[in-house]
């Protein structure tokens, strides 16, 4: 997969060099390029921003510098595909959830375009909305000061889907959020030895050998933490079966 950053901070993405994604990028399963978005900037000050029409506080990014930027990364395709899916991160966005995740890791070419300040001119959207297909999308209800952090959170979440990005196969489809069995679901305690520490025991079913006793074990964890943690998500588990409905009626006679 070929993923594209264009941003005023390329160095912030140093991280992408790092452990797993380092080593698809090694490997050559990802091929990350960082760009410095100033470099389409034609000023001595290279500037990129500029005041908003109609007034208010903060600067937006300058439509014409952007326009550049975007005009000159597509203008170097990858073998098979066209055109890049654009994902311009902003909090006013569309969430960005594991199905998102899952859908970009089915794209051969990604192109990020994060913006600081107040966000980028909007034309730039509707103008490559026009020629490509263009995400705005937020990770979650909270403002960062700029998409760059968003950019590794959703860099990360996709490369992990990629074949060969993580060593063990199963640790994709046991996700919380992943199809499956598991969907919507937040994934229960684990434990590694020693069997006791401070006195603190790892629960005896683990250490049983019983399988098919340990997985309903797990299940029952996860409808727990579920149901404490995050209770929104319980409406949307699919596919109950009677020790599910027996566990969550111990949780809250109510879900029973
Ligand atoms: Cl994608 N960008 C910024 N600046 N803040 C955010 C965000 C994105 N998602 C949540 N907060």
């Amino acid at each position: 997969m070929r993923i594209d950053v264009v941003s005023i901070f390329p160095e912030y993405f140093a991280p992408l060099s790092v452990s797993l994604m380092g080593k698809a990028r090694e490997r050559g399963i990802l091929d990350i390029r960082l760009h410095q978005l100033r470099d389409w900037a034609h000023d001595v000050h290279h500037t990129v921003d500029d005041t908003p029409y109609g007034g208010g506080p903060g600067m937006v990014m300058k439509p014409e510098v952007w326009g550049e930027a975007i005009d000159s990364v597509c203008a170097e395709p990858p073998p098979d595909a066209i055109t890049p899916r654009l994902v311009v991160p902003t909090p006013s966005g569309r969430r960005f959830t594991q199905q998102v995740a899952l859908e970009y890791a089915a794209e051969p070419w990604l192109l990020f375009a994060p913006a600081r300040y107040e966000g980028i001119d909007s034309r730039v959207m509707a103008e490559y909305a026009s020629r490509l297909r263009v995400d705005e999308v937020s990770i979650g209800d909270y403002v960062l000061a700029g998409g760059e952090a968003a950019v590794l959170v959703m860099v990360e979440a996709v490369a992990r889907l990629l074949p060969g990005v993580l060593g063990n196969a199963n640790s994709v489809t046991d996700d919380s959020f992943a199809p499956g069995p598991m969907q919507n679901l937040l994934e229960g305690p684990v434990y590694t030895k020693p069997p006791v520490w401070r006195g603190r025991e790892v629960p005896e079913i683990l250490l049983s050998g019983h399988h098919g006793k340990i997985a309903r074990w797990r299940r029952d964890e996860a409808l727990r933490r579920t149901y404490e943690r995050r209770p929104e998500l319980l409406t949307a588990v699919q596919d109950l079966d009677k020790a599910d409905r027996r566990a969550l009626a111990d949780l809250d006679p109510d879900l029973g």
